[in-house]
């Protein structure tokens, strides 16, 4: 389904210096054609397990069609995609890459990039995590169409893991200036900007640092633009005893009475080293 990449020494470290790394290939084709088929059920609302998602942003009927829609937690709703974001060997590729003993899903997010499809605003993930201890994370992002920077592809800006973490301001879906937080950054910082946009064929891969900032422009092409993401974290990760602000509000509706432990039933271990992982 998925393949085991090898994080060899000059992988690793390019990961490191840079904040992100991009492979031409890891998803099957089989899998690439029956996920984008998902997609469709599930932006209509059809969740094939009877569970709503977590967090479902755009709806067929109700919204725009130039806005990129997503779902947040399609995994809990969709047994396909239940198989890949919780796949022994992504949650090992995550841990690999950040040195971690283990890996597991925070988060999942379907992004849906119709032609025409509005950006979403530069922003570091890790900063919407602060709900969980330790503040960290990383992502993998999996395209289901051949991508490019027309097709408004994911882009990171190389390095940017390094510069600290800023606490989210402003709109993330849609703005005008997706660049705009990035480039307020930057001139109060004096930062330099190289950005490199995710360009490769359906079923690549990229993984970015909690830390890196990213984000992505207007489909500018007259085809769609369809992603599939897990976020993961350390996989001995536990609820921050006190902060509730921001996605805290929906995901501490997990947190246990008087225990600050994730629970595999919605946080679930991909992979450790020891071997531990969640019976999804
Ligand atoms: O697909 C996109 O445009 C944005 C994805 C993103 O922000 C992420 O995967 O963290």
């Amino acid at each position: 389904m998925i393949k085991d990449i090898e994080f060899s020494g000059d992988l690793k470290k390019k990961f490191d210096d840079q904040g992100y790394l991009i492979s031409k290939e890891f998803l099957d084709k089989k899998v690439i054609t029956n996920l984008a088929y998902k997609f469709k059920n599930l932006f209509c609302g059809k969740f094939e397990t009877g569970i709503e998602p977590d967090e479902w942003n755009w709806r067929q009927g109700r919204d725009s069609e130039d806005i990129t829609r997503q779902i947040c937690n399609a995994w809990k709703s969709d047994n396909d995609i239940k198989r890949l974001v919780c796949h022994e060997l992504l949650g090992k590729a995550c841990a690999k890459l950040m040195n971690w003993s283990g890996a597991r899903l925070l988060q999942d997010n379907i992004l849906w990039k119709p032609p025409g499809g509005k950006t979403l605003a530069y922003h570091q993930d890790a900063a919407y995590d602060d709900w969980i201890v330790p503040q960290t994370m990383v992502t993998c992002w999996m395209p289901l169409d051949d991508v490019s920077k027309e097709k408004g592809t994911l882009e990171f800006v190389k390095g940017s893991h390094r510069w600290g973490l800023k606490p989210p301001t402003g709109q993330f879906h849609s703005p005008d200036d997706y660049k705009k937080e990035l480039k307020d950054l930057s001139k109060k910082e004096k930062k330099k900007i190289e950005i490199q946009y995710v360009e490769v064929p359906a079923g690549g891969v990229s993984f970015h640092h909690g830390l890196t900032w990213h984000g992505s422009g207007i489909n500018t092409s007259l085809n769609h633009r369809r992603a599939v993401v897990a976020h993961c974290i350390p996989s001995n990760s536990k609820f921050h005893p006190s902060n509730v602000g921001g996605t805290a509000r929906i995901y501490k509706r997990y947190k246990k009475l008087n225990s600050n432990e994730l629970d595999e039933s919605f946080f679930p271990i991909l992979w450790t080293k020891e071997g531990i992982r969640t019976n999804v």
